[in-house]
């Protein structure tokens, strides 16, 4: 297949450089191609991506995909993939097969690369995508920082708390950048897709009460756009609204109201840029009230296959674990190719949990008893404390291991992660050895 598609190709480079987050606000970074986020990768439905990633950072890295349905080996995790050590490159190739708000991040020593800047945008596009007047890519980061602009160490108290409630900072970034300011024009409906970048960080999107439309989330568009006032983007979660139109003057700032997550941070409302509207222009905006059809993969009824537990237990090692099933790094049964998958994910916990499965999408059929408000294509889901959800999935022909794990990253490196195998049921079933452990 892959001779027939197009071929997208990309250099990046990791590597620590000074990264300007605010006039005079300088940090020593590390990011791809010496920028906070590292370039936006575009593609169409189709392509197939090559993307060389060249590693001079002073410790190994991996680049994961998240959300691309790609073959296991390209996964960029350290269950497939030996760290790209400092100095070397590794070639990654894979056909992007679903439109769509996508991003690549580091997924080794992930608390520390990705808190300072190993990520970036991958953006597929089709056809059949509404036709908006313009298009913004805003992914949503914060950084803890010292006043002297370093990234802040905590002592053992605070490490304590950040493997508890995960790391947030003051600095708020959209793009890399403190406090920007974004300049659109009067009349005009933009394509707006946000990505949570952020460690920890739950960013609950308010535009000052101005409404604004859902029209696609992990898996690309919805089936109909939901006009709302206010969303929750969790960890590793895209959001792709409509904004606008509004009116010429119109100043507005683009913030995250308090949510609690239940963890010893307060809830605060927080701004994270700025928008002016500027002169009118003419639009071609036009968004149909069907943006496209999401078979449903399983009824709400659907028999359970397996069960996922998330918890939060004692450990004499690190004061307190994260747990999947009761265990920490747990290596979860295999699940077989073509066979559905109906998981009841149950947050046993007292904290939220964004679920995060690699390399599959997943349909939330039941939360808590109740079917969910609109069909969508997942592959990370917010549970809240006490939250029961079944999701249903398929796994299609992409035999090899994959896995997932708590999107808090501090949450995920503290043993909130499971990998597992998916085998071509039709050969006997030898359990293959991990090349490298994904452990921190
Ligand atoms: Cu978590």
């Amino acid at each position: 297949m892959e001779t027939l598609s197009n071929v997208v190709e990309y250099a990046m480079e990791a590597s620590e450089f000074a990264w300007e987050v605010a006039p005079g606000k300088t940090v020593t970074a590390w990011g791809l191609n010496q920028q906070v986020p590292g370039p936006v990768l575009k593609a169409r439905k189709g392509d197939t991506l090559v993307v060389n990633v060249k590693n001079n950072l002073p410790e190994p890295t991996i680049i994961h995909w998240h959300g691309i349905r790609l073959p296991a080996s390209m996964d960029g995790t350290g269950e497939v993939q030996k760290p790209i050590a400092p100095g070397e490159a590794f070639e990654y190739r894979f056909v992007v097969p679903d439109a769509g708000t996508f991003w690549y991040h580091s997924h080794a020593n992930e608390t520390v690369q990705m808190e300072r800047g190993m990520y970036g945008a991958l953006i597929v596009e089709d056809e059949t995508d509404p036709v908006l007047d313009a298009e913004r890519l805003l992914m949503i980061d914060d950084m803890k920082l010292t006043p002297a602009g370093e990234f802040k160490q905590g002592n053992f108290f605070g490490r304590f708390t950040e493997r508890h409630d995960g790391r947030e900072g003051d600095t708020l970034l959209i793009n890399g950048k403190e406090g920007s300011v974004l300049e659109m024009a009067a009349g005009q409906t933009e394509r707006w897709r946000f990505i949570n970048a952020a460690s920890a960080r739950y960013f609950l999107l308010y535009l000052g009460g101005r409404e604004f439309k859902i029209i696609g989330t992990d898996g690309g568009l919805l089936e109909t756009p939901q006009t709302v006032t206010e969303v929750l983007i969790t960890p590793g979660e895209r959001v792709d609204i409509a904004a606008g139109p509004f009116a010429e003057g119109e100043s507005f700032a683009i913030e995250s109201l308090p949510y609690n997550r239940m963890t010893s941070f307060k809830p605060k409302r927080q701004q994270f840029a700025t928008v002016q509207v500027g002169a009118p222009k003419p639009s071609v905006a036009f968004l149909p009230e069907r943006l496209r059809t999401i078979a449903p993969l399983a009824p709400q009824d659907a028999p359970v296959t397996r069960q996922v537990k998330l918890s939060v237990g004692p450990s004499l090692k690190h004061g307190l674990d994260f747990l999947v099933n009761n265990d920490v790094h747990v290596n979860d049964e295999p699940v077989k190719v073509g066979e559905l998958q109906v998981w009841e994910v149950f947050n046993a916990s007292l904290m939220d949990h964004p679920f995060h499965l690699h390399g599959f999408f997943f349909q939330v059929i039941e939360e808590n008893g109740n079917p969910p408000a609109y069909r969508a294509w997942k592959d990370t889901y917010n549970l809240k404390p006490r939250t029961r959800v079944k999701i249903a999935w398929m796994p299609d022909n992409r035999p090899g291991r994959w896995m997932y794990h708590c999107h808090i990253l501090e949450h995920h490196a503290a043993g909130m992660m499971a990998n597992f195998e998916v085998i071509d049921g039709s050969k006997p079933y030898i359990k293959s050895e991990q090349t490298h452990s994904c452990h921190i």
